[in-house]
Order: C-alpha cells, then sequence, then structure tokens
C-alpha cells in the first residue's frame, strides 16, 4: 500500500529510482491530485515534490494525511512553509549537493555575455568572419569588479570561483559575513554603484521579491551586466526589461524567469542577453545526488528517522 505521493516532470532516471525506493503515485501537477480517489488520496503522508508551481494550503487540504514535502531542490519558494507548518507538515530540500553547478552556470553566463560569445558563435556559423571580417571588441571579464546580491551557499561558491579570475569580490546580504577581502554593502544600490557586474544568488520568494529594483538597475549603469541563477521573482523584471531595451545596462544573462517556461516575450527580441532554461542544477551528476537526497528525506521520514535537511 503506497503512502508516497510523487509530483512533477521527473526525468526517466528519476521516476525509475522513485519506483525502485518508494513505489509512489506519480502525478504531473498539483492540480491532478484532487482527480486522486478520495481513499488514494487519504493514504499519502508524504510528497516527494518537484516543480516551481504554488503548493499552498488548498492543495496540502487534499492530503488529510501528509507529514512530509521532501523539495526536489534547494529553492523551496513555491511551497507555504507556514501552511505546512500549520498542519505539523515538515518540508526538506536538497541543499549544497547542487552548489557547483550552480556557481559554474553563474560564471558560464557572466563571460558568454561578457565576452559576446553567443553573438561571437553566429558571426562564424553564418559565414561572418570570412566574408566581412573580424568580430566587434567584447569586454574584460578577469580583473573586473563582481557583485554578489546574496552571499548564501551558492553565492560564496560564485564569489570563490570569481576570486580565480582576480576579480575585486563585492556582496550585500541580511548581514555582513566573515568574508577577509570581500566588500560587504548593506544596500544593493551601493552595492551596484561599486561593482561592473551583479550575480544574482539570492533565496526566492516575498522576503526578497523585486530587491534588485529599479533604482538598483539603474546603479550599475550602461557597462553593467546582470546576472541571475536565483529566481525571476528577485528582480524587478519589467525594469530589467526596459533597461536591458534602452541600453541603461549592457546585458544580462540569465537562467531564471517569471512565469517560466512561457516567459516574458521581450525577452526573445533582445540581443544582449544570454538566456537560459533553468539549467542551475542541471546535470545528470547533481540531478542524481539531488534526486538521491530527495528520497533518502523521504525514507527518513517513512522509518520515523531523523530528516537529513529539513527546512521547518
Ligand atoms: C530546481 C532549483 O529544483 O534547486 C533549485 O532551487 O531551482 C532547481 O534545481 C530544478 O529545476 C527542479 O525543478
Amino acid at each position: 500500500m503506497t503512502q508516497v505521493l510523487a509530483l512533477g516532470n521527473y526525468s526517466d532516471t528519476d521516476q525509475a529510482a522513485l519506483k525502485r525506493d518508494l513505489d509512489p503515485v506519480f502525478v504531473k501537477t498539483a492540480s491532478d491530485i484532487a482527480a486522486l480517489p478520495e481513499k488514494d488520496r487519504s493514504r499519502i503522508t508524504a510528497l516527494a515534490f518537484m516543480g516551481h508551481h504554488p503548493f499552498s494550503g488548498g492543495e496540502m487540504h487534499l492530503l488529510p494525511n501528509l507529514g512530509l514535502i521532501a523539495n526536489y531542490g534547494v529553492g523551496y519558494d513555491a511551497i507555504d512553509v507556514s501552511a505546512a507548518d500549520a498542519r505539523g507538515i515538515k518540508v526538506t530540500n536538497t541543499p549544497d549537493v547542487l552548489n557547483d553547478d550552480v556557481a559554474d552556470l553563474a560564471v558560464a553566463l557572466l563571460i558568454a555575455q561578457g565576452r559576446q560569445m553567443i553573438p561571437a558563435s553566429e558571426w562564424v556559423s553564418s559565414g561572418n568572419w570570412a566574408a566581412k571580417g573580424n568580430f566587434a571588441l567584447a569586454r574584460k571579464i578577469s580583473g573586473g569588479r563582481a557583485g554578489i546580491v546574496g552571499l548564501g551557499r551558492i553565492g560564496r561558491a560564485i564569489a570563490d570561483r570569481l576570486t580565480g579570475f582576480d576579480m575585486e569580490i563585492h556582496y550585500s546580504s541580511r548581514r555582513e559575513k566573515d568574508t577577509p577581502g570581500w566588500t560587504y554593502h548593506a544596500d544593493p544600490v551601493s552595492l551596484a554603484e561599486a561593482v561592473d557586474y551583479l550575480i544574482v544568488a539570492l533565496v526566492g520568494g516575498p522576503e526578497t521579491e523585486n530587491h534588485v529594483s529599479k533604482d538598483v538597475i539603474a546603479a550599475l549603469g550602461p557597462c553593467g551586466i546582470i546576472v541571475n541563477i536565483s529566481r525571476g521573482s528577485t528582480i524587478d523584471e519589467a525594469a530589467l526589461l526596459d533597461a536591458l531595451e534602452n541600453g541603461a545596462i549592457a546585458g544580462a544573462g540569465l537562467d531564471v524567469f517569471l512565469n517560466e517556461p512561457a516567459i516574458d516575450p521581450r525577452f526573445l527580441k533582445l540581443d544582449n542577453v544570454v538566456l537560459q532554461p533553468h539549467q542551475g542544477s542541471a546535470t545528470v551528476e547533481t540531478r542524481t545526488a539531488m534526486g538521491q537526497l530527495q528520497r533518502d528525506n523521504v525514507s527518513a521520514f517513512l522509518n520515523g528517522k531523523a530528516l537529513l535537511t529539513p527546512v521547518n
């Protein structure tokens, strides 16, 4: 008798592993839960959750015996943790195992945009190099000034990589951290004024919504590049689009957006961006580790053991 519900668009590998370890009922979206027979819904005690669509009290209510939501991902902003708390539901996530991949992608986005790698590649593949000559000069990244917005585990992994490029590291976060040689800014506007490149590594959720505001974007200035590997909600997206369209900043490297995957079509017309389809943790190695940690949390819960990576 299964006690586990697996919600989300799992890869074939993750589905097979879930089946092998937990034999769950699979649903693609939260709206599929209501369609399950009531007796099946009441059997569910643990939910293996994947995705970015809100999962709030209304959905939890459909699973009256739910005791655990095990998120596949470090960011759990889709899950209403207060609603879970109110129902005595535990929440877990998959921190740390994805730090390297997300930080690698942030650096890749910065270099790809700064060095104009996408248009330069098109210059070669279109035959322009042979027909028209050299491509325009790009921007130097090494030795530049990098500003990390949010110095959590992923923010630190990004900053550590950028020190390898001899970059000056500035950061903003809720409080100053023990970071010899790095400059703390309490205010993101002051951070943006001090740097060439702004890399956003905040947690998602209501507290960080539009944290990178119109004023922060303006403070970065016309040579600035913004990289976002956190959540679309952390940047005032309309202000970012305006700034990209009118040259108020030089460009952006973005892995996350509002309304993924149906992102604002204004992004599709820009030639000063590198866009990724929310790929920060999307490597075979890291997704394997994330899936394992999610299943280990579910198994611990079902066996009455301590959760490995609790959130609440
Ligand atoms: C997603 C992520 O979990 O970890 C996070 O917070 O955003 C990603 O790794 C992944 O895309 C699955 O939805």
